[in-house]
């Protein structure tokens, strides 16, 4: 048995109080699927009940820390220090068409550095939890980033743009690049869970950009407690800001990164070109 920080707990029981009335309504939009109105506003109000769920928690058990969440936007606290950053549903799209993929992420952020978080998949209970310095777990396990060395080896998760969505030359380039040179690539539709799996070894990295705080913030901290690295597409700490982040174990974060690099180095070529 696990002993967990009082905050962890507080994070942890949260989710779970808010993912009860997420997972009744995750079937009821599955019988909203045929219907003619359809799942959309049934989503929206989930989302923010959810998300009501989790601030009102948090709130209560430390009321002067400041948020940021998906739905609710930024709001100050007393104490300047702490920023609770929330996505009440990550995988919106994915809830939306009753696809079991999705997950509440609350990540806790101390003077600018994400210090926990916790991310719980509420249809298979698996709660994904870390704490700086504490290591980071699935339920009771603690978890390892994969040990694969070799990119012939691995594995990728990334998020691909659509409609209304900028970047999708970019994004041509960058899994050409990648593709030819791993075992696969896999598309899930949540960022959370995305970097959860590979703090959890279940695959060897992920990138993405184009994201929110609130969709990587509690993962950041998850894959470096497990042995991870996590940066921005530059190897630097601004994920948040640039709402990019380039997540694997240590031994394919920098192969991956450069592979990145080049394939962005290789577009504005061709662009400079034409
Ligand atoms: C989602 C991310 C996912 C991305 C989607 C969307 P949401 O967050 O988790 O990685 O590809 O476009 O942004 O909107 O479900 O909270």
């Amino acid at each position: 048995m696990i002993v967990r920080s009082a905050i962890l707990n507080v994070m942890m029981n949260a989710a779970r109080k808010a993912a009860r009335g997420l997972v009744r309504d995750f079937g009821e939009v599955e019988n909203l699927q045929v219907s003619l109105k359809g799942p959309s506003d049934f989503v929206s109000s989930a989302d923010l009940k959810t998300e009501k769920v989790l601030r009102q928690e948090l709130q209560k058990a430390r009321p002067g820390f400041g948020f940021l969440m998906e739905e609710g936007g930024e709001v100050g606290g007393d104490d300047k220090s702490h920023r609770w950053i929330i996505d009440p549903i990550d995988g919106t799209t994915n809830f939306l068409h009753g696809i079991p993929h999705f997950a509440i992420s609350v990540g806790l952020e101390r003077d600018g550095e994400i210090i926990a978080g916790i991310i719980y998949e509420p249809v298979h209970d698996e709660m994904f939890h870390a704490e700086k310095g504490a290591g980071a777990y699935l339920n009771e396990r603690r978890l390892r980033v994969s040990a694969r060395r070799k990119m012939d080896e691995a594995i990728f998760a990334t998020g691909i743009p659509f409609k209304g969505r900028p970047g999708h030359a970019q994004f041509l380039g960058d899994v050409a690049a990648v593709m030819a040179n791993c075992a696969g690539i896999r598309r899930f539709g949540s960022a959370a869970l995305d970097l959860a799996y590979v703090a959890a070894g279940r695959y060897e990295g992920y990138w993405e950009e184009g994201i929110r705080p609130w969709d990587i913030a509690a993962g950041i901290v998850m894959v470096r407690e497990a042995g991870g690295y996590v940066t921005d597409l530059d190897g630097k700490s601004d994920m948040l800001a640039k709402g990019e982040v380039v997540a694997a174990n240590d031994h394919l974060q920098r192969p991956l990164l450069a592979l990145l690099r080049g394939a962005r180095d290789a577009l504005a070529a061709k662009d400079a070109r034409a």
